[in-house]
């Protein structure tokens, strides 16, 4: 522990030495009861003679068998499958010209996070890689108290009130009669949901973007999605958008990638966040903020409070103010990962509320599941979400309480407990209320300045690059060909014309769809029964700008190839020293380098020189890797060109755009390839240096190569 510390540079982190607290080790002890009881015999349980009935005595078997019967807890109800770790976050500067938050106020300032990252609509088991929006979430254990950034990579969401919440879980869930399909939305009722609300068609076009695709959580982009709001000590309110940006570039697999990781490696993302950690490649994200004036609350050509609506960075650069690095891993995924509990009405002082009507729904509902997901009232005690603050109040009771709590009085006012623990004043760092001037009728409705449903899903899509908008295509006429029910298909399609005529035209294509209707209003079906329908229809394309390069993930390739890892293909007879070359060309760079060999073990290379392998090509596949090597060495070659998973292998890595290296002999196997029937084939390097590899690796993939697709495999 204390050697971990110390590589992790976590010997100060506070809440690492609070959770020391919990941490159990059974490492030399004796096996007890879990009253301290030492136990003689595990292995059999308390029989009325040899071949006798088990007796009801045995308390250490009802004890175990007891504890083991209620091992599970209800998975969370979205976002059931999620990977964590601890780390810290440092702030860059001094922010308190615009928010009094604490973390935020201090150049190098550390403070200790724990940060979970899900898929939303797979369950806990689920794969990894369905095409999804990912949760991006980041309790912050400040001084004064929890504050919990609960996002997604996506900026944006599919409906504007809360109330639709429940509504669009049930339609992408796996349908209720059948629970099928898993973790897909590819599906009748999502989209059959979708097609009846416009409003989605913005976080739609991300959804179906190479976003939802990400080639590691470690390479996605995070967002607060609404608008909050900062206040200052002087009580100055500002609107503020939340962003990390990760330090390694976003970056994403293909879809034929992704269903393929599926069934080869279900838990790529989580094992691959918990190697880059145990390897010390800590991940790391830049925070970043948009900051509005409120004066500037109506400069904008879509509403701030609409959380459909993003503020592109073009209008409002991001400001980048701090650093998070993940650099521990958990001790115990139930106890950590499982238990955290995440809230976006977790705040701090100089953070605050906007009145965004899904941000506002939100406030009730995350407190409300985590009574019916861990147990009751007293969840904020369990090690996890402990706070590193101290707390203080008149709650009592409730089950499974931890705090022992002295005294007489549990009320307030009171003069017995000499009125503690007592209310702070503001500038002792009490909380309080931004004081927004509110007024308004008890209506149920939607604000008409959040009726624009296209424009920004057009801005997005238009944003692209030619390669990204291919997907979105490709991603379509997957999902919609999926879906069983023509008209769901053609109301879908209909509606992608609002946003793009070709885009509608190319998925109409692949669909079968000859005639598109382009539909009439009422497009939009959620609304009230004594409702004006005209009142809740999509209003004009507004068009403040033409394109925002930045939504393009191709935009931040970040530098480096930290993270990334590569095959090297080797068997014995390999050219060692091109082996090692690689090796240490990937480990300085914080990236890996995997021997594939046709068996397990080690192999021998040409110098008679022993290397590890990691994975029998049997144990493997290309898809969990982001780039090959083939060093030389003439039996290496010879035995592996004649393996024809290995050659598959090769192949299948040149159809999802990786970067491929060859040296000497091994042109015999890349001669054996589908690929190499283009003579001017992209992104393979032949007897080139490591370095050139590692060069080549920063861009990711090599989209450019246009026979990609053709391979068979
Ligand atoms: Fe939510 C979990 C993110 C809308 C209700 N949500 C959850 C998690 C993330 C988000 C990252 C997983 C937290 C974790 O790792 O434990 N949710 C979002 C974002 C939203 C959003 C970015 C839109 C901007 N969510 C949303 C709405 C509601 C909820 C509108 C209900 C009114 N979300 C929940 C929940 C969950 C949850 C049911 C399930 C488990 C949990 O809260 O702790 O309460």
């Amino acid at each position: 522990m204390i050697e971990k510390d110390k590589a992790q540079n976590n010997a100060t982190n506070p809440k690492i030495d609070d959770l020391k607290m919990n941490l159990e080790d059974g490492a030399g002890q004796p096996l007890t009861t879990n009253q301290g009881l030492k136990i003689n015999d595990d292995q059999n349980s308390l029989l009325a003679g040899e071949r006798g009935p088990t007796l009801l005595e045995d308390f250490h078997f009802r004890e175990k068998m007891t504890h083991f019967d209620h091992e599970r807890i209800p998975e969370r109800i979205v976002h059931a499958r999620g990977s964590g770790a601890h780390g810290y976050f440092e702030s860059y500067g001094d922010l308190s010209e615009f928010t009094k938050a604490g973390f935020l106020n201090s150049k190098g300032k550390r403070t200790p996070v724990f940060t979970r990252f899900s898929t939303v609509a797979g369950s806990k088991g689920s794969t990894d890689l369905p095409r999804d929006v990912r949760g991006f979430s980041v309790k912050f254990y400040t001084e004064e108290g929890i504050y919990d950034f609960v996002g997604n990579n996506m900026p944006v969401f599919f409906i504007q009130d809360a109330m639709k919440f429940p509504d669009l879980v049930h339609a992408i869930k796996p349908e209720p009669n059948n629970e099928i399909p898993q973790a897909a939305s590819a599906h009748d009722t999502f989209w059959d949901f979708i097609s009846l609300m416009p409003e989605s068609m913005h976080m739609i076009m991300w959804a179906m973007s190479d976003r939802a695709l990400p080639r590691s959580l470690t390479m996605m982009e995070g967002f607060g999605v609404h608008t909050y709001r900062f206040v200052s000590e002087s009580g100055k309110s500002s609107f503020v958008k939340f962003h990390w940006k990760p330090v390694a570039g976003t970056h994403s697999v293909t879809w034929d990638e992704a269903q393929k990781i599926s069934g080869q490696d279900p838990d790529f993302h989580r094992r691959d966040l918990w190697n880059a950690i145990e390897n010390g490649n800590f991940p790391e994200w830049e925070f970043g903020v948009q900051i509005v004036p409120e004066e500037d609350e109506f400069k904008f050509d879509f509403d701030l409070l609409d959380p459909t609506k993003l503020i592109p960075e073009e209008l409002v650069p991001v400001r980048l103010i701090g650093k998070m690095v993940l650099n521990r891993n958990p001790e115990n995924f139930f106890a950590e990962t499982e238990q955290v509990a995440f809230h976006p009405g977790h705040v701090v002082p100089g953070i605050d509320f906007t009145n965004d009507p899904l941000l506002q729904g939100r406030l009730f509902s995350y407190t409300d599941t985590q009574l019916s997901r861990l147990g009751g009232p007293n969840f904020h005690e369990i090690p996890i979400n402990r706070s590193v603050a101290p707390v203080h109040n008149n709650q009592r009771g409730g089950i499974a309480r931890q705090a022992i709590n002295k005294g007489q009085t549990s009320y307030s006012p009171n003069s017995l407990g000499g009125g503690c623990p007592f209310q702070s004043k503001m500038a002792e760092g009490g909380f309080t209320h931004h004081q927004e001037r509110v007024e308004g009728h008890k209506i149920r409705t939607r604000s008409k300045s959040f009726m624009d449903h296209f424009s920004q899903a057009k801005l997005f899509f238009e944003s692209q690059t030619k390669v990204e908008q291919d997907h979105m295509v490709e991603a379509l006429r997957f999902e919609l060909g999926k879906v069983t029910i023509e008209e769901i298909r053609e109301r879908i399609v209909g509606m992608l014309t609002y946003i793009n005529e070709e885009l509608a035209q190319k998925v109409a294509k692949g669909l079968g769809i000859e005639n598109i209707k382009k539909p009439e209003k009422p497009l939009n079906h959620s609304f009230g029964a004594d409702a004006n329908p005209e009142d809740y229809q999509p209003t004009e394309v507004k068009k403040s700008i033409e394109k925002s390069p930045k939504l393009s993930l191709m935009a931040s390739p970040g530098k480096g190839i930290k993270g990334r890892v590569v095959a090297i293909l080797a068997n014995d007879g390999v050219d060692v020293a091109s082996v090692n070359s690689y090796m240490a060309a990937f480990k300085k760079e914080g990236a890996e380098g995997k021997v594939i060999s046709l068996h397990a073990g080690m192999i021998s290379g040409s110098n008679g020189e022993k290397i590890k392998v990691d994975h029998s090509i049997l144990t493997t596949a290309s898809v969990l890797f982001d780039g090959v090597v083939i060093p030389g060495g003439e039996k290496s070659i010879d035995a592996l060109s004649a393996d024809a998973d290995i050659i598959r292998f090769v192949d299948e890595s040149y159809k999802h755009f990786k970067f491929i290296a060859y040296q000497g002999d091994a042109k015999k196997l890349w001669d054996k390839t589908y690929a190499s029937r283009n003579q001017n084939a992209k992104g393979v390097l032949v007897d080139k240096s490591p370095q050139d590899y590692v060069s080549a690796l920063e861009k990711h993939r090599i989209w450019e190569r246009e026979d990609a697709q053709q391979i068979p495999v």
